[in-house]
Parts: C-alpha cells; structure tokens; sequence
C-alpha cells in the first residue's frame, strides 16, 4: 500500500495537525507517536453532587502516548532536535519528562540522558525511561538541583536539552488551547491547572491567546505567521487558575522553595523554570495561584476514579481538587465553563493509589464463597 492510498483522515500526531501554527517547515523531520487528540470528558456525577450549577470538562492528558501531556512538546523539542542534527537530548525530570523524552529519542534514534532525583519517581515512570533505553542518572538532590545541572552539562557536552526552557515545548504544548477549543467551540471560562515547573500553564496560555488573535510576548516562534492572528477562531481567553500542592507551592511564597515536599512527586519543584510567563499569564487572564494539600489532592485523585472513571495520577488531581474548591466557595460562579487539565495517567503511580487498601480480599474458589461476597456488596 503507498502512503497516498492511506485514509488521510488517520490522525497522524499535532505537529502533522497544526503544521501551519508550529515553527515547523517542509524540511523538519517529525518524530511523532501520534500523541495528542485527546479526550475531553465532561464531568456528570461529581457536579451533580457537589449541587452548583456549572459544567467542568476534564482533559485526559493520561491518554497521550507516554501517559502525559510532556508528549505535545517532546514532540516538538525533538523534531527540532533532529532538524538542528542533535545525536542526544537531555533534560532533568521528576518523572514524566524522562518518560517522554526516553520515547521519542527512541523514536529519533537518539541517546536519551535524563536526570532524575533519587528514590522520588514513581516506578511506572522509571520503567518508562528504561525501556526505552535511556542513560537513567539518579542524583543525590532534588528536581531543581538536576535542572541547574543539565543547563550546565549542556554547555560543556553535545547534548540539546529538551525542558521546558527549550521554546519549542510550549509550542507543541500550546497545542492543548487548541483542541479544547475546537471540541467546545469556544475558550473555556476558567482553566484549572496544576503547576510544577510552570511550562504548561505558559503553553496554554500562548495557545488561548493564538486561538483568539492575540498575540502573546511569549509568542515570538511564528514571528506573527500563526493563522489564527488573522483569522481566531474564538472570541475569548479563560482566566487561567494555577494550583500547586502546598509543600511546593513557590507562586504562594512569592519566592523559590528550597526543599519543596509532596507526595505528588511530578510536581516536587520548588524553582519553576517558567516563572515570568506563568506569572504573566494569570495576571493577563485575571486569574490567580492558589495551593492544596496533599491530603486533599488524593482524596480528589480517588473521587474522580471512583465517579467518573477517570484514573488521572496525584499531581493531575490538584487542577479539579482546586477548582472545585473554589466553585463551592462561589469564586468560580454558577453558570461557568470549566475545563481541567489531568496531565497524567493515574498508572504512572499506581502505589500511591491503593495505599492503605493493599490487602485485597482472597475468597476461596467455589461457587458459595463467591456468591456470598458478591451478596454482601448488594
Ligand atoms: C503529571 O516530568 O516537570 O508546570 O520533569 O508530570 O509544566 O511543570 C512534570 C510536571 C503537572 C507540572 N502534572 O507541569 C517533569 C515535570 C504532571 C507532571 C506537572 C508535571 P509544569
């Protein structure tokens, strides 16, 4: 079969989709796992409980190939990468990043060196990363002690780093803005979202502004030739709302935190890199930071698994744990559309997720024994 013979209607990755809207030519060479097109779900029991009149759409970022939105901009970091003749990436991860990065350099055929704090990701992402044959460094620090070293190991070896600090992340990250838009016909009211290192909300942020016709200062890729300056494609931007567990809660101090702490270990960061552009897009949307506890996050972890069927991972669960927090206390108002980002798949960590219910029930083999526990469940 050639390639011309094949339904053109196959989804092909964001960078195929929004080619004209990416810093992207003929000649780039795309390093794609189809990532992206994914699944905006709308919350039905969890607003009907909670009795406020608000519809909240969650987007499944889990679903992307590596199980996390960090495939939107690897997409990008990488392809890039490629065009400019890199051999190796590198980049310093609590967890996700190093998955995503493991993948597509294996896709690329690239060496793939990543950073990750000792003892602190989970093992779903550390499997990630050593499946797809990366050079796993564990360091003796934290995430922000491995982002300091890969800025300077990256000015002493050939290695292109590929966090969110490299532009072409935000750019495949943007991406988001776009598909919801499109699936709602219109910019949500209020974006809730989880910040660690604070390049997704900036992403977004680029992505709600090039929808609409505005063009961001962080928008400075397309030098002005995003299509959607000319012809948007919504007439509005959501506030955007940054939450943050509250043992890494930077944004909420006002100043780095030097040894941040949660058991969302994604979001353990305590300098996040894009601190500017996350500032300016909450100031520009009329939005605001807020924090969550941990104790809170996993509860709000467990009753989206358990309402809605949606298993996101605990660092995804603080963008609806806050949002939901503030709609019952009235500053996210009835009759607002809310989306939320769930950045990851709740199997990136399933420890964290029956803890304190590891001991499940052995029944013996026969019919009665089965019956009976079945009936006690009735
Ligand atoms: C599930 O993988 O920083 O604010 O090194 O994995 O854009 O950093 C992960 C971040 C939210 C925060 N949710 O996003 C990494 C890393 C999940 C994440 C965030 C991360 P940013």
């Amino acid at each position: 079969m050639t390639d011309s013979s094949r339904s053109s209607s196959h989804y092909q990755g964001l960078i195929h989709r929004y080619k004209d809207r990416l810093p992207v030519s003929e000649s780039t060479p795309v390093i794609t796992l189809n990532e992206g097109d994914t699944p905006l779900i709308k919350l039905n029991n969890i607003p009907r409980e909670l009795g406020k009149n608000v519809e909240i759409y969650v987007k499944y970022e889990g679903l992307n190939p590596t199980g996390s939105f960090k495939d939107r901009g690897m997409t990008m970091a990488v392809s890039k990468a490629a065009e400019e003749g890199a051999k190796a990436i590198v980049c310093a991860s609590t967890g996700n990043t190093s998955a995503a990065a493991a993948a597509y350099a294996a896709r690329a055929g690239m060496t793939a060196f990543v950073l990750i704090p000792e003892g602190k990701i989970p093992m779903g992402k550390l499997a990630q990363a050593i499946a797809h044959g990366a050079v796993v460094l564990q360091i003796k620090g934290n995430f922000d002690d491995g982002m300091r070293l890969v800025k300077e190991v990256a000015g002493e070896a050939p290695v292109a780093i590929v966090n969110s600090i490299n532009p072409y992340r935000l750019q495949g990250q943007k991406t988001g803005a776009f598909e919801i838009v499109e699936a709602l016909g219109r910019a949500p009211d209020y974006h809730c979202i989880p910040v660690g290192n604070a390049g997704n909300i900036s992403g977004y942020w680029i992505g709600y502004s090039e929808a609409c016709g505005h063009n961001t200062a962080s928008c400075t890729l397309c030098n002005g030739q995003c299509p959607y300056l000319d012809n948007p494609i919504t007439s509005t931007r959501p506030v955007m709302v940054g939450y943050q567990a509250d043992g890494a809660a930077p944004f909420l101090r006002g100043e780095p935190v030097i040894e941040p702490e949660t058991l969302a270990t994604a979001i353990r960061i305590g300098n996040p890199q894009s601190w500017d552009l996350a500032k300016a897009a909450v100031e520009e949307s009329g939005g605001w930071f807020d924090e969550v506890s941990d104790e809170e996050l996993l509860a709000t972890q467990a009753l989206l698994a358990r309402k809605e069927g949606v298993f996101c991972e605990p660092a995804s669960a603080v963008s609806l744990c806050g949002a939901l927090r503030d709609i019952k206390s009235g500053l996210i108002p009835e009759g607002s559309l809310i989306a939320c980002t769930l950045t990851g798949h709740g199997l990136k960590d399933p420890d964290i997720a029956i803890r304190g219910q590891e001991d499940v029930r052995t029944v013996k083999a026969d019919l009665e024994s089965v019956k009976a526990a079945i009936l006690e469940h009735i």
